[in-house]
């Protein structure tokens, strides 16, 4: 089967230079190419509809932020909205190209066949997915949802609603199971263990209006060039007030160190400066650096100790730990002098308001949780937690992740929340703790999964070791997705009896009026809105779940059919959610709000003591595997590296939009990132060809590029590398390291170390 590879191919083709400056004119000409096209006008009606960006969670809707600033959307936004105005896949699509052959797309191909507009199903022995009517599909998901509780489950990304999201784990929870395994469990589930913990409350105690008056910032971690742009826009703005910005990362990203918004003309045509301070610690090694600032703090005698004593507990045990700690073991963890611990740490100290904000380098470690905590702990000793202007920020991913959470989709459901369920149920929920992802994949493994619900997302592409994913979602007898787009894991993640793939609304294009939560912890209305697909053979997430749970549950004590009203589940939200009762009139009022409790704009915490507690952050202790572990025997010039593993500039998560990275200047998606100097140590030239194996396979035909990266890393791009990699886990939140997987490097051949034909192998 041949797939067009659209324009971008050209791009492989050329080299790329890295270039000096993130956003700037790329961007200006991404949104030329796309809406001054054929499309451009059904993009442009897209765009202006009322409904919040698909793309990151940092929300904005239309053009506007929740503050009414215009210009405020970025073109990952239009990258998300040109995917859902693609056309519906062909009716006789899954007759012409059986399952062998669907699994030879990669994800920018998958991505491509258009929007799935009808529902079908792979039977039994068959080899082709094929069209299956509504009320055969309700026959088998009715009998699939009958086996005992703890057989079924669910798995969600933060895409839909927060109306599907509610009425997902009602219907999961009243029929007696909490396997409710999410994607934000592979992504700031530690931010929120960890500040639930502290502070008593999980999500960010930052809101807008906040970064408008802090004049520091300390970003960790975090592409947000790429992932959540328009935090960019604040960022520039602070360093041009006279603020000052940290960043850490391994990775010198070149709009972290300069960025051109193009909703500025000065910095569109000049640039504007990021960072004031840029450190590149060791993958994994964030908490060594933080408590090296801590220590600075404590010998310079610059702890704000009044804060500590008023508004926390525990503090004097982090206090002692920093005491004791050896500046030497400190540096040699995190690969950063004392000099620059102690520049970061005064920077933090002089400053009047500092936000720390993080992402995916902090919570996918092994010690994901205590990396939080590490932050936390700093932004505590300095006071600044619960004053306007500072506070810690999880970046969070999805745009709706965070309301999912809220909304109960996860398997440690808040007690409270609990409580307020067991109202509205008339009954005590179960107390088996649920599967997250990481324990999902493993009790599927174990046959210990009959019937599963998955409501977006990529299951089998986002977890790593994906022939373990592969064997784990074989052993489940039923799998329904619910999905927009085809992906990868429609074609591989295939369950033992039957999968059935339910074509599903966007939220721009359902009848009536839904919500979404930003990481912000501002909760928007989508308007409703039309579709180009036919409605008969699509179907409204809440709509399903309703209609299944109605078939499975009856009417008491809920009544589903009045639940496919999204008022009515609004008003269920209102008194089962804390902090969301203004949601049971945005859909009269349509006037979006922040999530009362969430914004701490002053010291008492909604803790039990109503103070912070702190927790002891160990030094991590990170190890470089032997090589000979990692099967080095099999070429003896095989070096050992940490593996990074990221998204590129063009995708989103599981779905590639275009194959290179431009500002990473990495031409293609079968590339590393290596540093110069590594690269000479271990003979290998620049676009040289190499192997990179993993705890569970290898990458051949990878191209060396070179590029600002902490000596003994390297960064490539997933979902590729989940096929390689089984990273270790954070012991407190399951979460998998994605961040530091040890690999062995090695030239594919004696000739290859310096070889390199352009474009070759660029066409994988
Ligand atoms: N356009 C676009 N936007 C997105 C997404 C997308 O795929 N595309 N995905 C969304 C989702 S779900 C999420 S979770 C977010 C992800 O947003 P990010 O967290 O920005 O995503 P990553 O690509 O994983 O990049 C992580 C960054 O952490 C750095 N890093 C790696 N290891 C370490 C470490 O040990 N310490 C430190 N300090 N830094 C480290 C990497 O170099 C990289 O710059 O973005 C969301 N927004
Ligand atoms: N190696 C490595 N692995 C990682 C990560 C990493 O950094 N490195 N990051 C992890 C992170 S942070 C995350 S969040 C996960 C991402 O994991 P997921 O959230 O599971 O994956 P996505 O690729 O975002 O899912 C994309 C699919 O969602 C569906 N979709 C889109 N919009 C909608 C909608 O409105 N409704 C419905 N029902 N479906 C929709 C489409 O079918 C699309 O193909 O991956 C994780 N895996
Ligand atoms: S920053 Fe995020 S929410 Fe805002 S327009 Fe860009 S992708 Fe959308
Ligand atoms: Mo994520």
């Amino acid at each position: 089967m041949t797939f067009e590879q659209g324009s971008d191919w050209l791009a492989n083709f050329i080299e790329f230079p890295q270039p000096k400056i993130g956003g700037g004119w790329p961007v200006i000409g991404y949104w030329a190419e796309n809406t001054l096209n054929l499309d451009g006008p059904r993009l442009w009606q897209k765009l202006l509809h009322e409904h919040a960006c698909k793309s990151c969670a940092w929300g904005t809707k239309g053009f506007t932020n929740e503050l009414g600033q215009p210009l405020q959307r970025c073109m990952k936004g239009l990258e998300a909205e040109k995917g859902d105005i693609q056309a519906g896949i062909a009716a006789d699509f899954f007759a012409r190209y059986s399952i062998d052959q669907l699994q030879e797309l990669d994800s920018y191909q998958a991505e491509r066949l258009g929007r799935l507009s009808y529902p079908v199903i792979l039977r039994p022995g068959s080899h082709y997915y094929e069209p299956i009517g509504w009320e055969e599909i309700y026959h088998i998901a009715h009998q699939a949802f009958q086996r005992p509780p703890e057989r079924l489950a669910s798995y969600s990304s933060g895409r839909s609603s927060n109306e599907a999201a509610f009425t997902l784990q009602l219907m999961m929870r009243a029929l007696g199971s909490e396997n409710l395994a999410d994607c934000s469990d592979l992504c700031h589930v530690p931010s929120t263990r960890a500040l639930g913990k502290m502070f008593g409350t999980g999500t960010s105690v930052v809101e807008l209006k906040d970064l408008h008056k802090a004049d520091c910032f300390v970003l960790i971690g975090s592409n947000a060039p790429a992932n959540a742009p328009r935090l960019m826009n604040e960022l520039k703005d602070l360093r041009a007030r006279g603020g000052k910005i940290l960043i850490i990362n391994p990775v010198v990203e070149v709009g972290l160190v300069k960025f051109a918004s193009p909703a500025e003309l000065n910095s569109l045509v000049f640039g504007s400066d990021i960072s004031s301070l840029y450190l590149q610690p060791h993958p994994g090694s964030d908490a060594a650096l933080f408590l090296g600032i801590q220590k600075w703090l404590v010998e310079e005698n610059r702890v704000d100790y009044n804060y500590l004593r008023n508004h926390t507990t525990d503090w004097e045990a982090v206090v002692e730990q920093v005491k004791s700690l050896d500046w030497e073991d400190i540096v040699t963890v995190c690969g950063i002098s004392v000099a620059e611990i102690a520049a970061a740490a005064q920077m933090i100290a002089d400053a009047e308001r500092t936000i720390f904000a993080w992402a995916m380098g902090i919570t996918q470690q092994a010690n994901g949780v205590s990396n939080v905590m590490a932050v936390a702990n700093t932004a505590l000793m300095t006071g600044n937690v619960g004053k306007e202007g500072t506070g810690c920020m999880p970046v969070r991913g999805h745009s709706n992740v965070q309301g999912f959470g809220s909304m109960g989709v996860t398997a440690e459901l808040k007690e409270t929340i609990r409580q307020a369920l067991e109202k509205l149920l008339g009954r005590s929920l179960s107390r088996v703790p649920g599967y997250n992802t990481r324990k999902l994949i493993r009790a599927c493994e174990a046959g210990q999964v009959s019937s599963l619900l998955c409501l977006g997302g990529n299951l089998y592409a986002a977890n790593p070791d994906r022939e373990q994913a592969r064997r784990a979602l074989a052993n489940v007898e039923t799998i329904i997705y619910l999905s927009t787009k085809p992906n990868i894991g429609h074609f591989h993640g295939l369950a033992a009896q039957q999968t059935i793939i339910i074509p599903v609304l966007a939220r721009d294009e359902q009848t009536y009026i839904t919500t979404v939560e930003s990481g912000n912890n501002f909760v928007r209305h989508n308007q409703p809105g039309d579709t180009h697909l036919d409605r008969r053979h699509v179907i409204a997430e809440i709509q399903f779940f309703t209609h299944l749970a109605g078939l499975l549950l009856g009417k008491d004590p809920i009544d589903w059919q009045r639940m496919r009203d999204p008022e009515y589940i609004r008003q269920l939200i209102a008194t089962v959610i804390p902090g969301y009762a203004q949601i049971a009139d945005i859909g009269r009022t349509l006037k979006d709000f922040t999530i009362e409790g969430r914004i701490l704009h002053d010291s008492t915490f909604p803790t039990p003591t109503g103070k912070a507690k702190m927790f002891v952050t160990p030094l991590p202790v990170l190890t470089m595997p032997a090589p000979q572990s990692l099967g080095a025997e099999a070429n003896e010039k095989a070096k050992a590296f940490i593996l990074i593993t990221v998204r590129s500039y063009s995708q989103h998560n599981t779905v590639v939009y275009k194959p290179g990275d431009y500002y990473r200047a990495m031409p293609h998606r079968n590339c590393l990132l290596m540093n110069p100097k590594d690269a000479l140590e271990a003979g290998l030239s620049e676009h040289a060809l190499v192997v990179v194996q993993g705890a569970v396979g290898k990458l051949s035909h990878v191209e060396v590029i070179f590029g600002k990266i902490k000596s003994g890393s390297i960064l490539m791009f997933y979902p590729e590398t989940n096929a390689i990699i089984h990273p270790e886990e954070d012991p407190q939140s399951d979460i998998p390291a994605f961040k530091r997987n040890p690999v062995l490097v090695y030239a594919e051949t004696e000739a290859m170390a310096g070889a390199f034909k352009p474009g070759l192998q660029s066409q994988k």
